[in-house]
């Protein structure tokens, strides 16, 4: 009986006229997501919403992003609750499009980057408590649902080669150490699905693949992640 509710009440929610079908792409720092979206965003119905790493680069003359990296404990908390509201801006933001691709959404924030500081100690207690009540109420009261996660899915070396070598100045802090653990961490959510929620079925896609191969596998699954019909 509860799965037949629950069965109805899905397709209830991907019957109502004129709503979008909803794409977030995971992956570790370097994983190709901005490639994945540039690809899917020449095709008709398509909305890509990037993430908006330059307003948390500069906002009114603050970079967040090169304050946190530079002092995680004095600015993660800060640099978090920034993030927290751009994604709920992007999750919420309206679309005519048939198809809202999503760059990383406000569960990998909260359960990948949030998580990661939580572990390191970086947050006490008491700031992620204020972020957890934000959360919470968020996704407990706001319509952010998504209809299926893209996690590209890659080998923290090859990321980290490609950090290095895309040399964002912010970046230059950052540690294979860190990129490993990142990487756990989005496996364990995404992929061996013991650690926190996942709020809609997920896609792997090996990311570890080189640009001009990986087109392939981007045309092998384009009907799954456009949600054509056969
Ligand atoms: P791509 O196209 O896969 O190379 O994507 P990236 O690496 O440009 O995008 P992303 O989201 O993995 O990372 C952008 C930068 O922002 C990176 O330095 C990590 C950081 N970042 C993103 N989201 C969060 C977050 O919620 N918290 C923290 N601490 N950092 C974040």
């Amino acid at each position: 009986y509860l799965l037949q509710k629950v069965a109805r009440s899905i397709l209830k929610k991907n019957m109502q006229p004129g709503r979008p079908f909803i794409v977030a792409v995971e992956g570790n720092i370097g994983s190709g997501k901005s490639t994945f979206l540039e690809y899917f965003n020449n095709f008709e119905g398509v909305e890509v919403l990037s993430e908006p790493v330059e307003s948390w680069r500069n906002l009114n003359g603050n970079n967040l992003l090169g304050l946190m990296y530079e002092d995680p404990k004095k600015w993660s908390f800060t640099f978090q609750s920034y993030v927290q509201l751009t994604m709920l801006q992007n999750h919420l933001k309206p679309t005519k499009a048939s198809i809202k691709l999503m760059e990383r959404s406000i569960f990998s924030a909260r359960y990948c980057f949030v998580e990661k500081m939580k572990r390191d100690r970086i947050l006490p207690h008491s700031s992620a408590a204020v972020l957890d009540a934000w959360f919470q109420w968020i996704t407990n009261s706001m319509n952010i649902n998504i209809d299926l996660i893209v996690y590209l899915r890659t080998s923290p070396e090859i990321v980290y080669q490609r950090i290095m070598e895309r040399n964002r100045p912010e970046e230059k802090l950052v540690s294979l150490e860190y990129i490993q653990s990142l990487h756990e961490i989005h496996e364990d959510w995404l992929n061996n699905k013991c650690l926190h929620h996942c709020p809609a079925p997920v896609l792997i896609i090996n990311a570890d693949l080189d640009k001009a191969i990986i087109q392939r596998e981007y045309q092998h699954w384009k009907s799954a992640i456009l949600n054509e019909k056969p």
